[in-house]
């Protein structure tokens, strides 16, 4: 595997996450916060790193989050870069640069990029057939339209990717596609769009990409898995019909913007520029320069194989050298979704954790989905900040300092003598950084915060053990060596917990009342002279109370309860129909007579309905919401007249009205008078 000393220079970037929602803990834990504690690391150790961001201002995500809020896609990211930009400078993620899309260094980057390719002769122009909605007269690419992915048969995946399977998609691939605009089947309609010719360039990608069997299993193999299955990679449009985004930089390409995933990965490079517009080649173009993508699985097809396949028909730039994806985060054994609010929300978690930011960044790098998908508890939460931050971490350390003041009056006391112990637990200690280094040389952030709470354990078991407490009525000369090589451990898990845990490292150094150190000099054991005095020391880790626990899992019921943010989706209105096509629809109330479960069925209910005209049978799939005594005797509303279907065996004569929630919930539709008699038509 590459180092970070085998080469002069790194560049690293963190996926653009586009700028229609705040950030949540889930956004955390996929890549900005191990982006970061790598990136600290490096700084730490003296390399030349820079460490790029920015918001994704463009694509179908920011279209849709503006028509359902009813405002402009521009007042949609100017709102969410702002809050998302402040929400990872609170949380010590320490971008050089958190740039946007929408700027206008970008829109020349990647319209130049374009350019260059379109004059180089990269890409396909093809007249195709693409979906095409004609209640809302548009063009339907990517998000705006989903359906049943054909490999693994999600039935929610998007025209441009299954986030099921990870498999990227064209819209037509979809089974059953629907328009997201209006819930309709779309139409094909013929429009003109420049492709990139993956198919094409598959050997070349397919080298690169063998190149590299040292990436992370989940990536590697999924790379894999595309070049290999089914008939390889196909062309895909770099251009799409729509108005958001940057605007095709040709003449016959009117209301036609770049692909936001041609346009996004470019926004690194201008992320770059604008950042350093003297210095940016050298990262982007040298060879002696290491390129690497933080990202979430979700964008292994667009950073492992699109973006390289662009950086090779371009010709001037190095490609990545690695793309360290994560799987994803759930919460309390959920998917975390934005639209159905299920999440953590870094602001709201703030809030309520006022200066919790290092106990927030423990747990997801303690819990990160590195290998597989990981949930976050807020249980666990609790527990590893009482039982393991808190408990050997915090522990340690204030034990240290408060003795230093209680035996020393808070200086660095001298050692006369070291015993044997005390020379094998140095020589412990100076270990620690290489087997940090090796773990995050590696992407394997757990190990090596594993490896960190691990000095302090070896802290608190070198006081356990040598008692300093007892010693020092018999043995003061004993208790300064003590004192001392914990002074000496303090100091180091100060240098060391930065990537992880920043401002618990600059809380240290200012009780220790020194500058803060770089990585190098953990592997020493004297950076703390004797005479030196100590500043005053606070608790570093406060324990996180029930309540606190209570409060958060029961605001988490509450979302469950209620799910306010309904997916959108459904809000949309259907198709205009006229009052004749509803007049054909024979609505009535009528009253269940009797009810009862279909053997072998979960959800059937097999009713007996009178209808005011007669009575029938009809099977409903209520049972998970009601039970059959409940319902007996009820005034419901029933369409009469739809045409009988046998279900489980049983011929069901209508329908029972009833209204969904977007979880599923069903309830009944009742005429609110008791006096609506059976029969009583709805119109
Ligand atoms: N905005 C997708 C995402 O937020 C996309 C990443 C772009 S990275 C160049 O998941
Ligand atoms: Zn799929």
């Amino acid at each position: 595997m590459g180092k970070s000393t085998d080469f002069n220079r790194t560049l690293v970037t963190a996926a653009l996450p586009y700028a229609n929602g705040p950030v949540h803990i889930g956004h955390l834990a996929g890549c900005y916060l191990p982006s970061d504690i790598y990136v600290r690391y490096l700084r730490s150790t003296g390399s030349d790193v820079k460490f790029v961001c920015g918001s994704d201002e463009h694509g179908v995500p920011i279209t849709i989050k503006a028509k359902n809020e009813g405002v402009t896609p521009q007042e949609v990211v100017d709102k969410y870069h702002e809050l998302m930009r402040d929400t990872f400078k609170e949380f010590g993620i320490s971008f050089d640069i958190y740039s946007r899309t929408s700027s206008e260094l970008h829109h020349k980057t990647a319209a130049e990029f374009f350019k260059k390719l379109y004059d180089k002769g990269s890409f396909e122009e093809q007249i195709t057939e693409q979906y095409f909605d004609e209640s809302a007269n548009q063009f339907l690419a990517d998000r705006y339209i989903v359906g049943t992915c054909p490999k693994c048969r999600n039935e929610n995946a998007y025209g441009d990717q299954c986030e099921s399977c990870g498999i990227s998609l064209n819209p037509t691939d979809l089974i059953n596609p629907k328009s997201k605009l209006s819930g309709q089947p779309p139409v094909l309609r013929k429009t003109k769009n420049w492709f990139l010719p993956l198919d094409k360039l598959q050997p070349d990608i397919q080298t690169y990409i063998n190149k590299h069997s040292d990436w992370k299993t989940n990536v590697f193999g999924q790379c894999k898995s595309w070049l290999e299955s089914g008939d390889g990679l196909q062309p895909r449009a770099m251009t799409r019909d729509l108005n958001w985004g940057v605007k095709v930089p040709l003449k016959d390409a009117e209301g036609k913007v770049l692909y936001v995933w041609f346009d996004a990965p470019i926004g690194y490079i201008s992320a770059t520029k604008e950042l350093l517009p003297n210095d940016w080649e050298k990262y982007w173009k040298q060879k002696d320069s290491r390129l690497i993508h933080f990202i979430g699985k979700d964008n292994i097809v667009f950073h492992c194989i699109i973006f390289p396949a662009m950086l090779m028909q371009h010709g001037e730039f190095i490609l990545p050298d690695n793309v360290p994806a994560n799987e994803f985060l759930n919460l309390e054994h959920d998917k975390l979704s934005t639209s159905r609010n299920w999440a953590v929300w870094l602001h709201e978690y703030l809030n309520d954790f006022k200066d919790k930011q290092d106990v927030l960044r423990y747990v997801l790098c303690a819990n990160a989905p590195e290998s597989r998908d990981n949930d976050f508890t807020w249980k666990d939460f609790q527990a590893r900040n009482n039982s393991e931050l808190l408990a050997i971490f915090g522990n340690f350390v204030n034990r240290t300092l408060v003795l230093t003041h209680k035996f020393f009056d808070g200086k660095v006391p001298e050692v006369s003598e070291y015993t044997k112990e005390d020379l094998s637990t140095l020589e412990e200690i100076s270990k620690f950084p290489e087997k940090i280094s090796h773990s995050l040389e590696e992407f394997r952030f757990r190990e090596a915060l594993a490896e960190l709470m691990n000095l302090a354990r070896l802290g608190n078991k070198y006081l356990a053990d040598n008692e300093p407490w007892k010693l020092i009525k018999t043995n003061e000369i004993r208790v300064k060596a003590i004192i001392n090589i914990s002074l000496q451990i303090t100091t180091n898990l100060a240098i060391l917990c930065e990537p992880f845990l920043p401002f618990t490292s600059v809380r240290i150094f200012s009780f220790l009342k020194i500058q803060p150190l770089n990585w190098m000099h953990a592997k020493r054991t004297d950076n703390l002279t004797s005479g030196h005095t100590i500043g005053k020391e606070e608790l570093l880790f406060e324990p996180i109370e029930d309540e606190a626990i209570l409060f958060q899992t029961e605001k988490l019921a509450a979302t469950k309860k209620t799910n306010v943010s309904i997916n959108k989706s459904l809000m949309i209105q259907k198709p205009e129909t006229s009052f004749d096509d509803f007049g054909k629809m024979d609505i009535r109330v009528a009253t269940i007579l009797e009810a009862e479960k279909v053997p072998k069925t979960d959800k059937l209910l097999k009713l007996k309905i009178d209808t005011g005209i007669d009575v029938r049978t009809i099977v409903s799939g209520i049972a998970t919401w009601y039970k059959s005594e409940e319902i007996i005797g009820r005034k419901i509303v029933m369409l009469a007249n739809l045409a009988p279907r046998k279900i489980k065996g049983i011929e069901s004569q209508g329908m029972i009205l009833m209204a969904e929630n977007p979880d599923g919930e069903l309830s009944f539709v009742s005429p609110e008078k008791m006096s609506a008699l059976n029969g009583a038509i709805v119109k």
